[in-house]
C-alpha cells in the first residue's frame, strides 16, 4: 500500500504505511515467535509454523493497529535529572504492541481452522499446515495459540479489553458459520454480506484497534472513532480480497485463486453481477457444485 499525504499545502510526500513500522514489526515478529513455543514438540513445531521468518503473511493487522497507535498517543514528556525522557510512552507503546501480537495471533489461528474446513492446500505461499501436519494437528495448534492469545491478554489487566477481544473470536466462529448457510435468499442479500464480513474480518480489526485507544487512555468518543476507522477498513479490505480471488494468481496470492467460488462462497463481485444480470441468481443457487457453473459465472464476471 502507498499513498500519498498532503504536506503543508505546498507539497505531496510521498508515505509507505509499512517502512513507519518496520523496525516494530520485526520485534513483534520474534515477540511472536518466542509467545508460540510449546512443551511438546509436535504442537511446538505445528503452532510456530506461520510464525517462522520469512513467512510472516502481510501483517496487516499489526501495521494498521501500530499506526493507530501512532495517531493516537500523545507523548507526555516526564523531566528526570538527564533531561526529558518519554517513559510513560515507552511502556504504553509496548502494551500496544502486545495488542498488535495478540490479533495476529487470534488471525493465524482462525485462518489455521479455516484452511480445515476449506480443505486448504497453500497458505502464504506455501503448503498449508492441513496439509503438512494434518488435519488434526492444524486444528490442536488453533486452539493453542487462541490460548496463548487469552494469557497474553489477561496480561494487559484491562477487562474491558478482554472482553472486546474475546467477543471478536465468537464474532469470528459466527461470521464463518453465516457463511456456510445454503439459502439463495440469504446468501445473496447484500446486507448479509456485510453482517457476515462484519464478523468474519472486519470485527479482529475494528475491536483491536479500539483496544489500542483504551489502553492509550482515550475518551469513549475516540475510542469509538477508532473503532468505526477499523470497521471500514475491514470491510475495504475483504472487498479487495474477494476482487483478488478472481484477479490474482497463485503466486501473488500465497494461496490458490478462485479458491470463494468453488467453495460455493458468494462474494462482493458476484452480488454485484447478479444486480446486473439476475439470471446469475440461478447458477448461484445451484452453490457452485458444477464446475461449468463457475465457468459460467466468470463469463457474467
Ligand atoms: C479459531 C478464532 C477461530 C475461528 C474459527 C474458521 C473461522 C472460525 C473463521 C475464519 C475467519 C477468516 C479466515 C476470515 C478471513 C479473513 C481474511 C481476509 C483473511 C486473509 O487475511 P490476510 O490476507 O492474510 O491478511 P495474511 O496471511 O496476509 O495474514
Amino acid at each position: 500500500i502507498r499513498y500519498q499525504v498532503h504536506h503543508e499545502r505546498s507539497s505531496i510526500i510521498e508515505m509507505d504505511p509499512f517502512s513507519l513500522v518496520a523496525d516494530e514489526l520485526s520485534i513483534i515478529a520474534n515477540s511472536l515467535q518466542e509467545m508460540v513455543v510449546a512443551e511438546v514438540p509436535k504442537l511446538a513445531s505445528a503452532a510456530e509454523y506461520f510464525f517462522k521468518m520469512g513467512v510472516e503473511g502481510k501483517r496487516f493487522r499489526p501495521t494498521v493497529l501500530l499506526l493507530m497507535a501512532t495517531a493516537l498517543n500523545i507523548p507526555i514528556p516526564k523531566s528526570t535529572s538527564d533531561g526529558v525522557i518519554d517513559t510513560l510512552s515507552d511502556e504504553l507503546r509496548k502494551r500496544q504492541q502486545r495488542i498488535a501480537e495478540i490479533t495476529e495471533m487470534i488471525h493465524v489461528a482462525s485462518l489455521l481452522h479455516d484452511d480445515v474446513l476449506d480443505d486448504a492446500e497453500t497458505r502464504r505461499g506455501i503448503g498449508s499446515l492441513n496439509v503438512v501436519m494434518g488435519n488434526k494437528l492444524s486444528v490442536l495448534a488453533g486452539d493453542f495459540l487462541l490460548s496463548r492469545a487469552c494469557v497474553a491478554l489477561a496480561s494487559l489487566k484491562n477487562t474491558e479489553v478482554v472482553s472486546l477481544l474475546a467477543t471478536v473470536v465468537e464474532h469470528l466462529v459466527t461470521g464463518e458459520t453465516m457463511q456456510m448457510t445454503t439459502t439463495c435468499e440469504q446468501r445473496c442479500s447484500l446486507e448479509y454480506y456485510l453482517q457476515k464480513t462484519y464478523y468474519k474480518t472486519a470485527s479482529l480489526i475494528s475491536n483491536s484497534c479500539k483496544a489500542i485507544a483504551l489502553l492509550g487512555g482515550q475518551t469513549a468518543e475516540v475510542s469509538l472513532l477508532a473503532y468505526d476507522y477499523g470497521r471500514n477498513m475491514g470491510l475495504a479490505y475483504q472487498l479487495v480480497d474477494d476482487v483478488l480471488d478472481f484477479t490474482g494468481t497463485s503466486a501473488s496470492l500465497g494461496k490458490g485463486s478462485l479458491s470463494d467460488i468453488r467453495h460455493g462462497i458468494v462474494t462482493a463481485p458476484i452480488l454485484f453481477a447478479i444486480e446486473e444480470f439476475p439470471q446469475l441468481r440461478v447458477v448461484v443457487d445451484r452453490g457452485f457444485e458444477d464446475p461449468a457453473d463457475v465457468d459460467l459465472a466468470l463469463d457474467y464476471l
